[in-house]
């Protein structure tokens, strides 16, 4: 399978429509938190797809659902960091993820008076809403969360690279929050289809190319003095461990949050080149709705004190 340098792939793939809108929106959420000292992190969150035709009808996907990426800028905000939420369209997104489905609605009642119609929260919800619409307001009321939205591997180059040159200044107060599921593969622009494939012309044969590890020119060039965290996925136990080593020991950024496909709401390692630790909820906190980024989000706030200490960067209580 042939591979493409990182340079190669921005020279090939050009920027999505909205690219432009998204960059000013960044610099200037960066510029606004830098002026005040503030710490900002970049949660990535959701599965990229790879199309498989240029007028996309079909494509290649990624189960993430965005749960990891939502609940942890949640935590980040409580913990008092700036967040950019670089998600997947259409994936859960940090306060709205606790409503999923039918479950805002239910909570409702409707007096039908015609013109005069009202509509209130049921007494029995009043406590299951106002503790998350009081920090969804307070939130946004501080201008502390952007959010910006990618759908294809392409579009999540694009913002990525533009989310980390607005990081840039912030030096060591910045965090990347890797938790998206990039895909590894994808077909390079000049071999996708214009139009939609036609059955008539028999099985198509897709081939899919490596797409270029953009950790290394992240933590060596875009965001040298970041503190970064990115994560690994797999379904068997016995890769885990090894290859978030080897992630480390090639990129040299400062955490791994390994997990397998099966367990990963309720038990991750955070490997860092001196520790491994674990964190795992008990069934109790698993049936009273604990969240485990909760406990993530905890260490890696800490750890990312030490770094700002060790860079000379003043830490703020949250
Ligand atoms: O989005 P989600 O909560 O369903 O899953 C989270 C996750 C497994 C995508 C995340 O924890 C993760 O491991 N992301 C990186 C995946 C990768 O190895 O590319």
């Amino acid at each position: 399978m042939a591979s493409s340098s990182w340079e190669e792939f921005f020279a090939v793939h050009l920027p999505p429509p909205d690219f432009e809108d998204n960059r000013s929106l960044l610099k200037e959420f960066c510029e606004r938190h830098d002026q005040y000292g503030n710490k900002i992190v970049l949660v990535t969150s959701g599965g990229t797809t790879v199309p498989l035709e240029h007028n996309t009808v079909r494509f290649v996907d990624n189960f993430s659902a965005g749960t990891r990426g939502a609940s942890s800028a949640e935590y980040f905000l409580e913990q008092g960091y700036a967040v950019i939420f670089m998600h997947r369209q259409k994936s859960l997104e940090p306060f709205t993820r606790h409503f999923t489905g039918q479950k805002l609605l239910d909570m409702l009642e409707i007096q039908d008076r015609g013109p005069n119609t009202t509509i209130s929260v049921k007494p029995d919800s009043v406590d299951v809403l106002a503790p998350i619409l009081l920090r969804y307001k307070a939130a946004h009321a501080a201008g502390a969360i952007l959010h910006v939205s990618f759908t294809t591997v392409s579009e999540y180059f694009w913002l990525l690279r533009a989310a980390c040159e607005c990081l840039a200044n912030l030096g060591a107060r910045a965090v990347l929050y890797l938790a998206a599921a990039v895909s590894d593969f994808y077909i390079p622009k000049d071999r996708v289809p214009t139009h939609k494939m036609q059955s008539a012309c028999g099985a198509p044969i897709i081939q899919l190319h490596l797409v270029p590890k953009m950790l290394a020119p992240l933590v060596n060039l875009w965001v040298p003095e970041a503190y970064v965290v990115s994560f690994k996925l797999e379904t068997d136990e016995n890769l885990l461990i090894p290859k978030a080593r080897a992630a480390l020991e090639k990129y040299k950024h400062k955490m791994v949050v390994a997990n397998l496909l099966q367990t990963r709401h309720h038990r991750v390692i955070l490997v860092s080149p001196d520790i491994s630790q674990e964190i795992v909820l008990t069934r109790e906190e698993v049936h009273a709705g604990v969240d485990i980024e909760s406990s993530i989000v905890c260490e890696i706030v800490r750890l990312h004190g030490c770094h700002m200490r060790l860079a000379g960067e003043p830490v703020s209580p949250p």
